[in-house]
């Protein structure tokens, strides 16, 4: 079958149903989602998801860290699939469609083949990577980062939360451990579509975002130990404050990025006081410093300034300071062939694309150590994310899609 291309799309009506239902499941409380990682509302999330993958036809499968594989047959089953998808979990106070997006984009791909009964000779499969957010349980990209061989599987599975939960007993108790090996796939290729999470493509009013390259990040873990003590009765003096010293540090961290500018930037999102009570003086500070930079050596440079100048801003106060690498991925270049295919998707289609660099990280940084892959950007409004109030178009939605049916029909290759 020759395809036009032009006049082949995807159903944007029927995608941003999807994207509506899916996002009823775990709200947040300001019209945004908080379905965090094997939580009951991720695994209520993943059975929606999986309902809706056997419906298209799709035979499932899922691994040891509950990574889920929705496949459409190809004409040569020898062929190596072609992979698409993104993650289903969310921040606890984060939007509709990041990560949603890029999975059920995956599933209207499925959809428009079935509708149009185009047979494609790779296999085609729609993923779901298990705790992409790493806001539950650290590092981000976990499990496709088990994947990609970066963490052992046993390492992963003891990640705890907040109180003391493992995300391997998590992972048991939602029912998710699938019998598959991670990693254990192999891929022909890998496409995610993500929404940009940044302002650049809406003020560039361009549709499509051809992601050439993703900056590197580094999670470092803060703790700063003083003394507790009376906030009325101990003299200036006389206090080791923990919570002064976080306070100079989380300004000398914003310092240091603005010195990396303007690609470098960095913020601690994750902070916890102890014991967090108005009239004590804090005697234990935990947080989490995030840098990232399309340079690897100016994200290691901003890591030894955080540790030589944090140090002495702990030693002039009199606390004891810990500094524990926590997660970190380095820069990515995506696969030039799979970069084209996007980008030549976008052409054939007419949507306004640029290059771009990911600005967040995503589970395709890690994929990309395993199987040529690319990503596929739409702008948001504001160019915000990780906030309840993330929103995009319908026609961003769908514009993304349908470069992501493309790139894919192209790859994977079309017979009949
Ligand atoms: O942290 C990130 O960049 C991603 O949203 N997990
Ligand atoms: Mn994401
Ligand atoms: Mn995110």
């Amino acid at each position: 079958m020759s395809l036009s291309g032009k006049n082949i799309r995807i159903n944007g009506e029927r995608l941003w149903d999807s994207l509506m239902d899916m996002a009823e499941i775990g709200p947040g409380v300001a019209g945004g989602n908080n379905r965090q990682t094997l939580t009951d509302d991720d695994a209520k999330g993943r059975e929606l998801f999986q309902k809706w993958c056997v419906s298209a036809g799709c035979s499932m499968g899922v691994d040891s860290m509950g990574n889920m594989f929705a496949t459409r047959p190809g004409a040569d089953p020898e062929a190596l699939p072609v992979y698409v998808g993104s993650h289903l979990d969310t921040q606890p106070t984060g939007g509709k469609y990041d990560g949603v997006l890029g999975v059920l984009g995956g599933l209207e791909l499925i959809r428009t083949l079935n509708d149009l009964n185009i047979k494609t000779k790779h296999p085609i499969v729609v993923t779901n990577w298990s705790n992409e957010e790493g806001t539950r349980f650290a590092p981000a990209m976990l499990s496709s980062g088990v994947f990609a061989g970066v963490h052992s599987e046993d390492w992963a599975k003891s990640r705890v939360d907040a109180n003391g939960k493992s995300f391997g007993d998590e992972l048991e108790r939602i029912g998710w451990v699938g019998d598959e090996i991670v990693g254990s796939r192999q891929m022909h290729a890998m496409f995610e579509l993500h929404i940009e999470q940044g302002p650049i493509l809406e003020a560039e009013k361009v549709d499509i975002g051809v992601v050439t390259h993703g900056q590197g990040l580094s999670w470092t873990q803060v703790t700063i130990v003083g003394k507790d003590a009376h906030t009325g009765s101990t003299p200036m003096h006389m206090r080791k404050n923990a919570g002064l010293g976080m306070a100079k540090i989380l300004a000398l961290v914003d310092a240091i990025a603005l010195d990396n500018g303007p690609h470098a930037v960095g913020a601690a999102g994750h902070i916890d006081v102890y014991p967090n009570s108005r009239n004590v003086i804090p005697g234990k500070v935990v947080f989490t410093v995030d840098f990232r930079s399309p340079d690897l050596s100016v994200i290691q440079n901003m890591e030894n300034r955080l540790k030589t100048e944090g140090q002495s801003v702990a030693d002039s106060l009199g606390l004891e300071i810990e500094f524990d690498k926590v997660g970190g991925f380095d820069p990515v270049t995506f696969d030039d062939h799979c970069v084209g295919a996007v980008r030549s998707a976008a052409e054939k289609l007419g949507y306004s694309h640029m290059d771009i660099i990911s600005g967040a990280g995503h589970d395709a940084c890690w994929i990309n150590r395993v199987a040529p892959t690319a990503m596929i950007m739409c702008p948001c409004v504001d160019g915000l994310s990780h906030n309840e109030a993330e929103e995009i178009t319908k026609d961003w939605a769908t514009a993304g899609a349908d470069v992501l049916l493309h790139a894919v029909l192209e790859t994977a290759v079309v017979v009949s």
